[in-house]
Order: C-alpha cells, then sequence, then structure tokens
C-alpha cells in the first residue's frame, strides 16, 4: 500500500515547518534546525524540531497503517482530523489541559503542537516508582469539562446533531469495539497473554455471565452518544512534569474521539490507574494509587455539578443530574474493568506489567479485578466501595 498524501521523513521537517508559517520571521536556515524521531504510540509517526535559537515544535503525521504493525495493517489518516477536532472542542473549555495546537494541515493529516519533551508520560514515571501528581484531577476536569461542552446539557438539539455528524470516527471506534470490547472474549489470533493467566484467559473466553456484560458495555459504547470523548484516556496519553515550578499536565492523542459515553474516558484512565497500584503493589508494597479513582471522581462530579446550573435545556432537572452521574459512575467502572483484561489477554499490552521481573501474579490479580469490575459494576456504588474489592485481592 501506497500513500497519496506527503509522508514527511526527518529530513523534510524544516523545510515542512517553514511551508506551514511556523518560522516566519526567524532568520534561522534549515541546517540549524535539529530534527529527531520520538514515535512511541501505536498508530502514528512524531518528529521534534529545534531551532537552535527558537522554539520547538512536535509535529504528528499519520500514516495510512497503523506503525507498530505497517503496511499490512492499513488504517485511514483521517484519525489526525478527529484529533485536531477533538483538541480545538477541549481548547474552549480546558485550554490548560492539552498541548497547544499551532497548525493542523488536513491535507497531510499533520499536526505542528507545542514540544512537550520536557515533560514525562505519566505511565513511565508511575512504572519508576512515582506518583500521579495531579493527573487525576486534569482528568476529571477534562472529562467534565469537554463532556458537559458537547452534550445536550451544553449544546443546543441541533448543534449536537450537526457535533455527532461531524465527529464520526468509524475505523478508530472499529478498532477499540474488537480489541476491548469483543476479542478477549473470543479466539483471536491478535490475543496473547503472560503463561501463568493461561487458564483465566480461557475461562474468560467461555464465561457467559462475563461476555453479556461486555456486551452491554460494547453497545453503549456504539449507541450511547452522549458527549465528545478522547476515546483513549490511558497514562501514556498524559504527560506530566514542571515548568517553572509549576505542576503541569497535559492530556494528549485524543485520535480516538469520538461522541460516546461519558464514562467511557473516566473508565479506561481507572483500568490504567488499577494495573498501575498492582504493579506498585508488587513491588513496594500496598500503594495508594486506588486514591486516585476517588480524585478523578470527585473533581469531575464537582466541576460537571458547578457547570449544570449553565445547561441549555432545563428540562433536565436536578434529580436527573443525580440518575446521569450515577450511570457515568456505573459506565466507566465497567469500561476499566473492559481496559485490564484487554490490556492482559488482548493485542496491546502494558510495560506497567510487561516489565515486572515476574508479571505473573499482578497480572493474574489485575485480570481477576478487572472481571469484578465488569460484573459488580452497578454493585460498587463510590469509590470506597471498589476500593475495598480491589484490597480483596
Ligand atoms: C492498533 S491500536 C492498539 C491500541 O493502541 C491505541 O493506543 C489504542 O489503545 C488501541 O486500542
Ligand atoms: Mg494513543
Amino acid at each position: 500500500m501506497t500513500a497519496d498524501y506527503r509522508i514527511l521523513e526527518p529530513g523534510d521537517i524544516p523545510g515542512y515547518l517553514r511551508e506551514r508559517g511556523m518560522f516566519d520571521g526567524n532568520p534561522f536556515a534549515d541546517s540549524d534546525i535539529e530534527v529527531h524521531e520520538v514515535s512511541d504510540g501505536n498508530l502514528n509517526r512524531v518528529f521534534i524540531a529545534t531551532p537552535r535559537d527558537g522554539r520547538s515544535l512536535a509535529v504528528k503525521q499519520a500514516l495510512p497503517w497503523v506503525r507498530v504493525a505497517g503496511p499490512s495493517w492499513p488504517m485511514s489518516p483521517t484519525r489526525a482530523t478527529a484529533e485536531a477536532r477533538a483538541y480545538r472542542r477541549v481548547a474552549a473549555v480546558a485550554p490548560e489541559t492539552i498541548p497547544v495546537v499551532h497548525d493542523y494541515d488536513a491535507e497531510n493529516y499533520a499536526l505542528t503542537m507545542e514540544n512537550l519533551s520536557d515533560l514525562r508520560v505519566l505511565r513511565t514515571v508511575l512504572n519508576e516508582g512515582g506518583g500521579f501528581g495531579g493527573a487525576s484531577t486534569a482528568v476529571g476536569i477534562f472529562v467534565a469539562r469537554l463532556a458537559f461542552a458537547t452534550s445536550d446539557f451544553g449544546m443546543s438539539s441541533a448543534e449536537r446533531k450537526a457535533l455527532i455528524a461531524e465527529s464520526v470516527n468509524p475505523e478508530l471506534c472499529k478498532i477499540t469495539e474488537d480489541l476491548i470490547l469483543a476479542e478477549p472474549y473470543v479466539g483471536h489470533e491478535h490475543n496473547h497473554w503472560h503463561e501463568s493467566v493461561a487458564d483465566l484467559a480461557a475461562a474468560y473466553r467461555d464465561d457467559r455471565e462475563l461476555r453479556t456484560e461486555i456486551a452491554d458495555l460494547r453497545h453503549t459504547f456504539m449507541a450511547g452518544a452522549q458527549s465528545l470523548v478522547h476515546g483513549d484516556l490511558h497514562t501514556g496519553s498524559i504527560m506530566t512534569g514542571d515548568r517553572d515550578g509549576t505542576e503541569v499536565v497535559r492530556i494528549f492523542d485524543p485520535e480516538f474521539s469520538f461522541v460516546g459515553p461519558v464514562g467511557f474516558d473516566l473508565g479506561l484512565y481507572w483500568g490504567n490507574v488499577i494495573v498501575a497500584e498492582t504493579r506498585a503493589r508488587i513491588l513496594d508494597g500496598p500503594a495508594d494509587h486506588t486514591h486516585e479513582i476517588a480524585r478523578t471522581w470527585q473533581a469531575f462530579e464537582s466541576e460537571f455539578r458547578a457547570l449544570w446550573p449553565t445547561r441549555l435545556d432545563t428540562f433536565f432537572d436536578d434529580a436527573y443530574l443525580d440518575r446521569f452521574l450515577t450511570r457515568v459512575w456505573t459506565d466507566a467502572l465497567g469500561y476499566a474493568g473492559a481496559e485490564i483484561i484487554r490490556r492482559i489477554v488482548g493485542f496491546a499490552h502494558l510495560s506497567d506489567l510487561d516489565s515486572l521481573p515476574d508479571p505473573g501474579p499482578a497480572t493474574r490479580r489485575a485480570l481477576l479485578i478487572g472481571r469484578e469490575l465488569v460484573i459488580h459494576r452497578a454493585d460498587l456504588p463510590d469509590p470506597r466501595a471498589v476500593r475495598k474489592l480491589i484490597d480483596q485481592y
């Protein structure tokens, strides 16, 4: 397969940025701009361009295939358009939680953004024994503001229909429907697991109760068009660090974004929180990472409740708000469980577990917790109940 647009190589980046007007008024030559590739995620290429005396920039380009698989797994580069669109929506309500986007080149599916290389990927920080800092609060605020602004509470009915139409992201949604919400529960060539959980992987494929609950979450994912979501909000989609003595958290990579269930982003994040907790517990004794679920929820709920009086459609009354938030909470726990399970028996695994000297015990514990969250999500009323469940394993 070949691309019908310009695929950027490191040597093209200085000229490309100049063409896009990024260095207008700056005197430096292309040879004064150092470029290196930092592609790390599964799908795209990322380059950092650093001029000798200027502001460094990141260029992210979507290839017409999955980067880690190559042309044998084709994928439309329009995912970059979904990402640019999501950044625009978040920038309107929570600009401090995302990188600054300088340019989107829709012809070549390339975003030029703030360089975040001075920050670190949250998953790496956690794997090295660090803590979450303010990440969970930032996630709660990000989800609440994006959810409210792009829901039927924050938009007129007609605007919402337009948003749903412009935000369809069928290929990337299909990845989630398959990789997270189907394949781990059927035999599939993508699936693989650590030998110590081969029995659980087989049991989960035969587990009718689990299958029905996953079907419910899958259908909600497909049909529950509540608000624009990030769509892949795991600890590898968050950078953290310090700038001039102030803690900075940036949520990036919203290319899976579409109008879906509000609980999906919280759930993906919590699934990754729980896996990080499982790793930390094995290495250092009981870790406090499970507090992060309460922190995220608290930030989300208080932000959402604060926005509620500004809703456009007051037919939705305060009693309905309580019902809505309960549903978000319950959905989120289910998606957390599904995320844990797919990261252990599905296609894309996590360094949190894979890099442990013996991944077996933590992997097993996380996999058991994952199933409990899916099956019993409606019986867990609050973060304390989730913590109690986790502590039982
Ligand atoms: C082929 S894509 C595999 C996974 O990588 C992305 O980051 C998403 O999490 C997706 O499920
Ligand atoms: Mg990603």
